[in-house]
């Protein structure tokens, strides 16, 4: 814990810092020393450096979780009737997060009155405008090995989900296989930690050369940004969650709230959804719902469902767009909304894992990655939010599912009302 809560201050100061020596350089006239060695010397090598290491992680980290993860949700024609419920429901409320999120994306324009096109160092490759049908034709991959090297995240997601069920479906059999995936996922995870290690550098260089470049009007556009995407979990979680909850179990949901907050207080001191799997299985015996439904709905809640990192995905892509003034049509809105739900199934509940998938969602629609630069600084903050409504979902899930099986104990759950406020 002692570790994260460093690595933790050590973002956020990286953030200080950057804001600071940002606005200094921004005060200073341009030169030799500001604008080669320092914009274009040292923060380009340590902001760039770090952007592309996270763009390296993108597709083995896609690739290698998907196939865990589908791989690893049992036999799929034993999944069943509670597996497919489960799917359906964290599927389906990941697709409304992210949709929710677009919209308050265009609504609220968080990234006007920002420009930040001059900073744009690639070419931005928006893909051309194509037809519903060309969009799920090209989800088909022809050659395999071609989209992992080009990095067509729709191709290699599908890819990688027909092998996950394909390795359900053979069962024991493939257990060779799946114990390679199992350990170049670990593989993959301790590169990302090692990745993240750097971040206070690469958030110090990416802030330092927003603020040295657009001044203080970036602050409001991130201001707006963490605003926006706050308001999106807010809607998530008291129209999504709160309406479901009520329209299928009928029940209040005081008593899940009251427990919850011993969950909450994990997943924003550790910003992990598998960190919090022993809390939210604690939580849910104690408020009735049977063994058999938790212990399936829980882990595979920590493993596939993120509606918090899909309204952070939303919002992110928006705003890129915005400062960026690239106008993103229908098809791109849809590819966004497709990439970013299939790919939750392979975040893997651990810190900082959505930004990397972020910058994924990001190459789908050719947004340039230049624009993690400035939502870096805030990424942790951001991380310990959206793991929470993560989480929440998982549970809420939980007690529908349990409440529809027959599987929540009423008078348990309404009786855990009573007591001290937190329990
Ligand atoms: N921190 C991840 C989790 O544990 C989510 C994310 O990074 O988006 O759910």
């Amino acid at each position: 814990m002692k570790k994260k809560t460093t690595l933790t201050t050590k973002i956020l100061t990286g953030l200080l810092l950057g804001f600071i020596f940002g606005l200094i350089l921004k005060s200073i006239p341009d030169g030799y020393i500001k604008n080669t060695i320092i914009l274009d010397g040292v923060l380009k090598v340590l902001g760039t450096g770090f952007t592309s290491a996270i763009k390296m992680m993108v597709v083995p980290l896609v690739f290698v979780s998907l196939v865990c993860g589908t791989s690893s949700m049992g036999d799929i024609n034993k999944l069943g009737r509670i597996g497919g419920k489960t799917m359906l429901f964290y599927l389906g409320t990941t697709a409304i997060a992210i949709i929710t999120s677009l919209a308050l994306g265009i609504l609220l324009k968080p990234g006007m009155g920002l420009d930040m096109s001059s900073m744009v160092t690639g070419k931005v490759a928006i893909g051309e405008s194509k037809s519903i049908v060309e969009i799920i034709l090209n989800i088909i991959p022809s050659n395999p090995i071609q989209s992992l090297a080009s990095g067509e995240m729709l191709q290699v997601i599908f890819f990688a989900v027909l092998i996950g069920i394909a390795m359900s479906m053979i069962g024991q059999k493939a257990d060779i296989v799946r114990n390679i995936f199992e350990s170049l996922n670990e593989i993959c995870m301790k590169m990302v930690n090692i990745i993240m290690l750097f971040a206070p550098y690469g958030v110090f260089a990416l802030v330092s050369t927003t603020f040295a470049t657009t001044g203080t009007e970036a602050i409001f556009a991130l201001l707006k940004y963490v605003g926006v995407v706050l308001l999106g979990m807010l809607v998530h979680i008291s129209v999504v969650y709160g309406g479901l909850f009520k329209l299928l179990t009928k029940q209040s949901i005081a008593p899940f709230i009251k427990k919850f907050t011993r969950v909450a207080a994990i997943t924003f001191s550790t910003a992990s959804s598998n960190a919090s799997v022993p809390a939210s299985l604690e939580i849910m015996e104690e408020l009735g719902v049977g063994k058999s439904t938790r212990s399936f709905t829980i882990p595979m809640g920590a493993t596939i469902n993120m509606d918090g990192t899909a309204i952070m995905q939303g919002v992110a892509a928006l705003f890129i767009a915005q400062i960026y003034g690239i106008d993103l049509g229908i098809n791109d809105m849809m590819t966004i909304v497709l990439t970013a739900t299939l790919a939750s199934i392979g975040t893997a509940g651990v810190p900082g894992v959505g930004m990397i998938m972020l910058s994924m969602v990001l190459q789908s629609v050719g947004l340039p990655l230049e624009g993690i630069g400035l939502i870096m600084g805030v990424e942790r903050i951001i991380d310990m939010f959206r793991t929470t409504v993560n989480v929440m979902g998982d549970n809420v899930c939980t007690l529908i599912i349990a409440k529809c099986e027959n599987d929540l104990d009423l008078d348990q759950y309404n009786s855990s009302l009573e007591g001290n406020l937190v329990q």
